[in-house]
């Protein structure tokens, strides 16, 4: 059901870093064909900085820990690739179609593995409103749940970030600022909350994880690496058009698991790009800082 590719094994049982990938981003997150290119650059992200990267999938059936160039493409390309969360995951497999993992199910996959470190954009959470429509991420109960180092650029601003990092607390997940007492905005550099932890090198984080193992702490550590202020979006454009977005979503009745990836797409169209340039800069900023941390 979990098949490994050879050279994650390898590097797994050499003790060589490796970093996970999630996939929805890549089927869902960003346009194609876009997306591809975007995809294969995470990955060299990942092998620049040191390690060997892993994008999970769901494909024939089974859980796929690290792509080869074949699927990576079927991923990005194929019409119909489903979005996958934890709860997804068995369904999924068993169906015998394509799919997209999310935060929460590539975490799991990679903990399964064997895999400490993982990379992705901006963690799902808390949805504005969710005091009446109840729509938390799966992201946040699957952190509490697996031991991970998950390098992000904190919590999607489409959200409610108070709340969302209320839930952490709640959760006892741990948030750390890599080079900040701020959390970062996803596409901000600061999404207007103070961290509880911050670490200044990878091996402070390293530190941390091997303290949080030796303890046996069943949680996540989540990194939060902002952008610097120079490659955010204007925060006027941002919230002028992240309104917008909300309110169409809204409008369109986009809700559950399609939520999240209508605001997205709104964004990138309402921001003429500038949202996707963020975006891909971030995640490829994660990608390489999460394979120092898996090297340390
Ligand atoms: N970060 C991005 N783009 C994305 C996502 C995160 O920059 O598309 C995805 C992740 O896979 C995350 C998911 O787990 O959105 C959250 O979706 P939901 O709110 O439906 O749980
Ligand atoms: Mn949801």
């Amino acid at each position: 059901m979990l098949r490994v590719a050879d050279e994650v094994a390898a590097a797994l049982a050499d003790g060589r870093p490796v970093v996970a990938l999630e996939s929805t981003i890549i089927a869902h997150g960003l346009p194609r064909p876009d997306n591809l290119r975007v995809a294969a650059e995470i990955e060299d992200a990942v092998r620049s900085s040191g390690a060997v990267p892993a994008t999970v999938a769901v494909l024939d059936g089974e859980v796929r820990v690290g792509l080869d160039e074949a699927a990576l493409e079927r991923i990005a390309l194929e019409a119909g690739v489903e979005k996958l969360s934890l709860r997804d995951l068995g369904p999924g497999a068993a169906s015998g179609r394509p799919g997209a993992t999310t935060v929460a199910a590539t975490a799991h996959a990679a903990a399964l593995a064997g895999i400490g470190a993982f990379a992705t954009g901006g963690l799902g959470g808390v949805h504005r409103g969710a005091a009446t429509t109840f729509d938390e991420s799966a992201d946040l109960t699957a952190l509490a749940a697996t031991p991970v180092v998950v390098v992000c650029a904190g919590v999607k601003s489409i959200l409610d970030v108070g709340a969302t990092l209320e839930r952490l607390e709640t959760l006892s997940v741990p948030v750390v600022g890599y080079r900040t007492d701020r959390l970062a905005g996803f596409y901000l550099s600061d999404a207007g909350h103070p961290v509880p932890w911050r670490a200044d090198a990878p091996a402070d984080v390293a530190a941390m994880q091997r303290a949080r193992r030796a303890l046996r702490l069943p949680q996540a550590l989540v990194v939060a690496n902002p952008l610097p202020p120079a490659e955010q979006i204007d925060p006027e454009l941002h919230e002028r058009v992240l309104a917008d977005a909300l309110a169409a979503a809204d409008a369109a009745g986009a809700t559950g698991k399609a939520a999240t990836p209508f605001v997205l797409g709104r964004l990138h169209e309402g921001t003429a790009g500038e949202s996707l340039r963020a975006n891909v800069t971030l995640v490829l900023r994660n990608a390489a800082l999460a394979a120092e941390i898996a090297a340390s």
